[in-house]
């Protein structure tokens, strides 16, 4: 295995209980996909020095750890530009959905695209993601809706790991809407959903498993079903809870001891303390605050009060936040939801692996983590929350070795 030294950064580890784990004039030593060492410049043991076969000056530039995008839905075809028109025009989300459009429509069209279609798709997103830093990425399905498809978009999500140097988290969304052939049958397809699940995991392609708890998708019932068979499977949980209602979904989601709860806009006290006994991160999702134009803003403060672990990401999707721009979404984080800069990278980074239910070794950088890294065109990762539309990223390292991404 090879070393490699990374000398002259300024490194934000998220280490330890300084801000940001600052540590300027530091050097990363790495073997293999590990960081071996790393502290300040002067202390590099000369052991290290002599084992190392490459070395790189950073020239003082802002290292982080690479960011993890915990929420996304990137596996899928077409687009929602004319509903975005629709929108424009008066139409809301809930009526569009309602009326057979919405999620719908980009199940049509994912239907009718072909495997090698939606992978390179979603190979072109995630390197949109990859230019901003990010080196690992969850991705839901739910734009399949059938046993078939469903199988065919977490196949897709799985190829991911081949296609790029890009660690990937597979969530099963069978429960995102109810698709056509079941039409008022919710019942039913969630019947059925329970159903495909144990071949979908047998065949290795589900993480974790993931539902739409709303008005316009699935009741605090219907996903209980779902939970309790990812459960029996012995699979983590996560839902999309209290987007555009309070239907006390992050209260069931605790009691099955999810790893997060996303959204959240409505979320209520009680959803807030059951979070907060079952360590369940809350993942909010900025991008899709803005482009609904929702104005009911999610609790920050009573999560922190209630010390719930917060997490960003971009809920990149066709619908409701066709976003590729993590830094954007932390811009949007503190702008918008008035979490602090040094929030906002907890949220891309520590609290994003924890929502994913990585090792601890993800989304901090100290001996013994995982060597994904980041070198920016910054002085500090304040820079890089404060700016927006800006492309700062200089270097990405992924398990040790530097990326091209084209
Ligand atoms: N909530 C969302 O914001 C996405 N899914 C969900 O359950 C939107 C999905 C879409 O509109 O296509
Ligand atoms: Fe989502």
């Amino acid at each position: 295995m090879t070393t490699t030294i990374w000398r002259n950064a300024n490194v934000a580890t998220f280490c330890g209980d300084t801000p940001y784990g600052w540590l300027p004039g530091a050097t990363i030593v790495t073997r293999g996909n590990e960081v071996i060492w790393l502290g300040a410049d002067r202390d590099l043991p000369a052991t290290l020095t002599e084992e190392s076969a490459n070395e790189h000056h950073l020239g003082g530039a802002c290292v982080t750890p690479g960011l993890i995008d915990c929420h996304t839905h990137l596996v899928y075809a077409g687009n929602r530009a004319r509903e975005f028109e629709l929108r424009l025009q008066g139409a809301t989300y809930e009526e569009i959905a309602r009326a057979g459009g919405g999620i719908r429509s980009t199940v049509a069209a994912t239907r009718d695209a072909s495997d090698d279609q939606l992978l390179s798709l979603a190979v072109a997103r995630a390197k949109a993601l990859m230019r901003e830093g990010v080196t690992a990425v969850e991705i839901k399905s739910g734009y399949g809706l059938s046993e078939v498809d469903e199988a065919r978009c977490l196949r897709v999500a799985r190829r991911f790991g081949e296609a790029l140097p890009l660690t990937v988290r597979t969530t099963f969304l069978g429960a995102h809407a109810i698709p056509p052939e079941f039409d008022q049958r919710a019942d039913d397809y969630v019947a059925a959903v329970c159903d495909w699940m144990p071949r979908l995991h047998a065949e290795g392609l589900i993480d974790a498993v993931d539902a739409f708890c709303e008005r316009i998708g699935f009741t605090v019932a219907q996903t209980r079903q779902v939970f309790e068979r990812a459960r029996s499977l012995g699979l983590p949980v996560k839902l999309h809870a209290e987007q555009l209602s309070d239907q006390h979904g992050a209260a069931l989601a605790a009691e099955f001891a999810a790893l997060s709860c996303d959204h959240l806009e409505y979320v209520g006290s009680d959803g807030i303390a059951a979070m907060a006994s079952a360590g369940t991160v809350a993942v909010l999702l900025p991008g899709a605050y803005y482009f609904l134009r929702e104005t009911q803003l999610p609790p920050v403060a009573a999560l922190r009060e209630a010390g719930v672990p917060i997490a960003l990401a971009t809920d990149h999707n066709p619908g409701s936040s066709p976003t590729l721009s993590p830094l954007l979404m932390m811009n949007m984080a503190c702008t918008l939801f008035r979490m602090t800069p040094e929030e906002a990278w907890r949220g891309f980074t520590v609290n994003a692996a924890r929502a994913l239910g990585l090792p601890p070794t993800c989304g901090a950088l100290g001996a013994g983590a995982r060597a994904d890294f980041a070198v920016w065109d910054a002085e500090h990762p304040r820079d890089l929350v404060y700016r927006f539309g800006h492309h700062p990223l200089q270097q990405l390292i992924q398990g040790g070795q530097r990326v091209a991404i084209d």
